[in-house]
């Protein structure tokens, strides 16, 4: 599927366009404003009204329909997930992408890295790529082509080879481990994904780093119908060789093991029906995932590659038996089934050997048995992972390198069900929304009136009262909801939720059903909060949130993890943990610390930002759901990004760089400017013909309102350096 070529933006880039036009395609003048009128705009700044959120839309569809899934909002990428294969993403593209001009060819993935690379080079400034979208828009894909093109066009060496590789491995491992199939995707990450690439002075990739941020570790012994646990458990069952499954005693069936599939009636015993209650089992029953095969996965051929890969990677054979010994456990695990005594503690049923678990035997009833198990698999699995991040740490190490970051994050979930999962993925949102507004729209508004150029100043919403509603000290909800983690006595969910409405009752951003008027309180449940994120309303049902939160694991079964034979286990549970009489910090606080530790390491960097649209929901190759989209240029804040973006300037630099670059182009700058640059930038200018409503002079900086002006300069320089025969490469920093 090889998408047409986009039109040329303006006269100055029409020469390059010709040749380098997408896919060879020779444009004309006249062709090329048709085509306009077909497929739309590359830079949604060039949309004529660019105020119509149906301007935007339907430029985003005219693209769309000609397989045209990236467009620009000045620097910003929105990509569209066409759900198919389009011939974009090969090595030529590559090479096309390569130092070139940001506006001189169509939208891509691959300007969006080139730009980061060569700013990283030529400015010395560490870059961060920052990818959201909600599920299934294209986030993993967008960063695995990210990564991909570095380790193409980057410099190499035998050395580097190594690392690439290793680079490029980790991708399979960590989603057979973090991602699974959910509704929305049958990839779905699981986790929050930080990565640094580390380049080294000759620009190659030497070694990388990764963070993980929460991983949704209840999948491991629940999955709502329709979904699947972690991919590793079916690749381990499908494509695991005949001994390995005999060495860990697993049978090639998912459909033995209830933490991936419950089977149905003839499983449920009268003794749950009559202790339970028989609309509870059913539910726990119909709500397990059954779903082990899934079309577009091959858990057979995953297996292969995920093996292959741990072996880059640098897992010896006896890791990888000891971390898939773990997997194995926690199967069997789940298999555990409890009776009850009539004393009411509960008794293990199955015939099992794990000694530990006898252990659970006395002191707990049923229900809690099974959910010191779930706790235990959870916590297991949960460790593993971290473990199995930092193992890709260790071999990806590298010191004192140059960074590009890229983070690839869960995205705003809104469910019919909304728990303590999505409190945290909604809360982490808030964060980056934050981030976005400081970045670009507050500090692109803050630099105009430091520079003292007026302007209209744009309306946005700021998030910062949401942030601050959550996480607040005292009286934030994550204070609130640890404060009763930590009450001893009566302390429960609905406490949790009646101290949320005396504490933030009166908040414009939460209601909750005792706060709401006659009309709301009809979609409202009693054991709900409703958040008013900047993405829209969440009701969260407070049901699990104190037992998430505490995240706790019976002393005894650490105790029990920590003298495994098994050397990863013993990695994950320390001893030193079971030393230390301070409880341990809560899941919220624990993830609010990550997040502003994140927010820090981003704010540190430049950024570029690549934001995902997913067209539909069926997971459907050209099918553009209005509404859909709609919604997600709602809260991706699209259309306040291009407002910000249209008032302001394309490009702006200090008048030293500006005057330094383009001094040769104006004989009386050249060799040198005496004068205050401001007025050698003035004169340059005039120079060149700019026209007062293109540029702006501000305190410190030239400000060019149009792309199309700066490449004009760009030209002549180029031009000038050839007659000058100079063989400095092309553009290196001119593009916003
Ligand atoms: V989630 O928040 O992890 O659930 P993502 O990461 O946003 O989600 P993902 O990248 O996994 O979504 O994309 C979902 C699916 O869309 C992929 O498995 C591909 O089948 C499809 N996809 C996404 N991007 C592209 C693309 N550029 N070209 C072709 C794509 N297919
Ligand atoms: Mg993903």
């Amino acid at each position: 599927m090889v998408p047409i070529a986009d039109p040329p933006l303006c006269s100055s880039s029409l020469s390059s366009l010709q040749t380098l036009g997408s896919d060879g395609v020779r444009i004309t003048m006249e062709s090329a404003l048709t085509a306009r009128d077909r497929v739309g705009v590359q830079d949604f700044v060039l949309l004529e009204n660019h105020t119509s959120e149906a301007a935007f839309i339907e430029n985003l569809r005219k693209r769309f329909k000609e397989n045209l899934i990236y467009t620009y909002i000045g620097s910003v990428l929105v990509s569209v997930n066409p759900y198919k294969d389009l011939e974009i993403y090969t090595k030529n593209h590559m090479e096309r992408y390569r130092g070139i001009n940001f506006y001189e060819v169509s939208p891509h993935i691959y300007a969006v890295s080139d730009n980061s690379y060569r700013s990283m080079r030529t400015e010395r400034r560490d870059q961060c790529i920052l990818i959201s979208g909600e599920s299934g828009a294209g986030k993993t894909e967008a960063s695995k082509k990210i990564l991909q093109y570095y380790a193409v066009t980057c410099p190499a060496s035998d050395q580097v080879e190594t690392v690439k590789d290793r680079l490029l491995q980790s991708n399979p491992v960590l989603e057979a481990f973090g991602n699974a199939k959910t509704l929305r995707n049958d990839n779905s990450s699981r986790f929050g994904k930080y990565m640094d690439i580390q380049f080294d002075f000759k620009g190659a990739p030497v070694g990388g780093h990764i963070l993980n941020y929460l991983l949704e570790k209840s999948r491991v012994v629940h999955q709502n119908h329709g979904e699947r646990n972690f991919h590793i458990f079916y690749q381990l069952i499908e494509g695991g060789e005949e001994d390995l499954l005999r060495r860990l005693g697993l049978e090639r069936n998912p459909q033995q093991y209830q933490y991936l599939v419950k089977v149905g009636h003839s499983r449920v015993s009268l003794y749950e029906l009559w202790c339970f209650g028989f609309n509870r089992v059913l539910s726990v029953w119909v709500s397990q995932g059954n779903c082990p095969k899934v079309s577009s996965i091959n858990d057979r051929s995953d297996w292969k590659v995920v093996r292959k890969a741990l072996s880059v990677i640098g897992f010896s054979e006896d890791e990888v038996e000891e971390l898939l010994n773990i997997i194995a456990s926690v199967l069997h695990l789940g298999n555990i089934q409890y009776g009850g005594e009539d004393s009411g503690n509960a008794y293990i049923t199955t015939d099992t050997q794990i000694k530990y678990l006898a252990r659970l035997k006395s002191p707990l009833n049923l229900e809690q048995a099974s959910s010191a198990r779930d706790a235990l698999s959870k916590a297991v699995y949960g460790r593993t992972f971290t473990w199995l991040v930092n193992k890709i740490n260790v071999s990806l190490a590298y010191k004192n390198a140059s960074v590009i970051g890229l983070l690839d994050i869960y995205g705003f979930e809104v469910f019919q069900h909304n728990s303590f999962e999505q409190f945290c993925i909604n809360y982490c949102n808030e964060k980056l929304q934050q981030l976005f507004i400081e970045l670009t729209l507050k500090s692109e508004q803050d630099e105009y009136e430091a520079e003292g150029i007026t302007w209209e100043p744009v309306q946005y919403f700021n998030n910062k009262i949401i942030c601050d509603l959550v996480e607040e000290k005292f009286k934030g909800i994550i204070s609130i909801l640890d404060e009763e983690c930590l009450r001893p006595g009566d302390a429960s969910d609905i406490t949790f939720l009646e101290k949320l409405e005396n504490t933030v009752g009166g908040h414009a951003h939460l209601t909750t059903h005792k706060l709401t008027d006659g009309k709301t309180r009809k979609v409202m449940g009693r054991e709900e909060f409703r958040l008013l994120h900047y993405a829209g309303e969440v009701n969260y049902n407070v049901n699990g949130f104190l037992d998430k939160n505490n995240d706790l694991l019976f002393r005894n079964l650490k105790e029990v993890m920590c003298m495994s034979d098994n050397k990863i286990l013993t990695q994950c549970f320390d001893r030193a943990e079971l030393k230390d009489s301070r409880r341990p910090e809560t899941a919220a606080t624990q993830f609010k610390t990550s997040l502003a530790k994140l927010m820090e390491i981003l704010m540190s960097k430049e950024p570029s930002y690549v934001r995902c649209i997913k067209p539909n929901d069926a997971k459907q190759a050209g099918r553009f759901d209005e509404v859909l989209i709609r919604h997600q240029v709602k809260y991706l804040g699209l259309m306040e990004n291009l407002r910000v973006r249209r008032a302001g300037f394309a490009y702006r630099r200090h008048y030293e760089t500006f005057l330094q670059r383009y001094k040769s182009l104006c004989p009386e700058t050249w060799p040198s400017w005496q004068g205050k640059l401001a007025d050698g930038v003035s004169t340059l200018v005039k120079h060149l013909g700019y026209k007062p409503e293109e540029y702006k002079l501000g305190r410190s900086k030239i400000f060019i309102r149009f792309p199309k002006t700066l490449f004009a300069t760009e030209d002549a320089l180029e031009t000038r350096k050839h007659s000058l025969g100079e063989r400095e490469s092309h553009v290196s920093h001119a593009v916003v």
